[in-house]
């Protein structure tokens, strides 16, 4: 009982997302540290706000997670929003970071880690975002692995996003996520695992999912079952906005030779290579970021309204 009532002085569930809740209607977690670390200002602002909007149209009720002085907040106010984009001191909050964080009344964008614990807590199934963080290359020696990849492992909630990056090591991350029990499939018709800015890493998915009720019925199996772990749906960018495939890849490659040359390492390294990507490609890697997480929070949105017509 007293654990119940310091968890809920924690949280801060918005009323739009609480009235969803409780009648049952769809509701889309977002994360935040794609605001705040991920994309830059304006852009990480207009993003956000068509993100809430497209999820919106497809008939479910955002709910963006972020810490405010302290509080985690799964929901937030357009303002609050606006905080969070412009913001310059913004913390990225992981799994580890949410106690110190909490402590010193902090403010930071919830990474996928920390953004399911959220989702969790609040009741809220669907999670759409843009890519995950996964296992690094050269991660068998650094043993730089995502706590995203951990947290899919432990925490009962679907992620939708592109994949992962290319900058990590796809292969690793596949079978690490094996390994975590996660369920992965991609979304549509194709066999690949996408890698966020190309449709196609190389490696074969696991599972495949052709549309929102096979994907619905496959995170209600999750649910049903009672495991602990999570799902992760893939989907792969759309055709159009992969045209800039090659060109972000070589980016990459640049960048990844940048960040090691200066030693980036840690929560750093991530941040450092979007945005010297962005740089290397004049712009394309955050155009062609802008309309997978667009098309993300199409089907997750359609997902999540399936799933709760399923269960109700
Ligand atoms: N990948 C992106 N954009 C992002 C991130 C990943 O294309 O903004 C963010 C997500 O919030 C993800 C986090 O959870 O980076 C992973 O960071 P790390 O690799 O330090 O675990
Ligand atoms: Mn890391």
């Amino acid at each position: 009982k007293l654990w119940k009532l310091s968890v809920n002085s924690l949280f801060r569930v918005h009323p739009s997302v609480s009235q969803a809740l409780v009648e049952n209607k769809p509701v889309v977690a977002l994360e935040s540290t794609i605001i705040t670390h991920g994309m830059p200002y304006p852009h990480n602002l207009s993003t956000a706000k068509e993100v809430e909007g497209i999820v919106r149209a497809e008939g479910a009720i955002p709910a963006t997670v972020g810490v405010i002085e302290g509080k985690v907040h799964v929901g937030l106010s357009s303002e609050e929003l606006d905080h969070l984009a412009r913001s310059k001191s913004s913390l990225k909050v992981s799994r580890r970071d949410l106690p110190y964080v909490i402590s010193k009344a902090l403010t930071g964008g919830t990474t996928v880690s920390a953004t399911m614990i959220a989702a969790h807590q609040a009741g809220i199934p669907v999670f759409v975002t843009g890519g995950i963080g996964g296992v690094h290359r050269d991660g068998e020696n650094s043993l730089d692995i995502s706590a995203d990849l951990t947290e899919l492992g432990r925490t009962p909630i679907a992620v939708v996003s592109a994949g992962v990056k290319s900058i990590l090591d796809i292969g690793r991350t596949l079978e690490f996520l094996e390994t975590q029990g996660v369920c992965v499939a991609t979304y549509g018709s194709s066999k690949h695992f996408p890698a966020f800015f190309s449709p196609e890493s190389g490696f074969t998915s696991p599972y495949q999912v052709d549309n929102p009720d096979e994907a619905a019925t496959l995170i209600a199996s999750t649910l049903s079952l009672g495991l602990q772990s999570g799902v992760l749906l893939a989907v792969p960018i759309p055709e159009e906005h992969a045209a800039a495939g090659q060109q972000v890849e070589d980016a990459i490659q640049a960048a990844l030779t940048e960040a090691s040359a200066k030693g980036i390492t840690g929560r750093d390294v991530t941040p450092f290579i979007l945005q010297r990507v962005n740089e290397l490609t004049k712009g394309k890697s955050l155009q062609a970021n802008i309309a997978l997480i667009h098309n993300n929070a199409r089907v997750g949105s359609q997902i999540a309204c399936a799933l709760s017509k399923q269960m109700s």
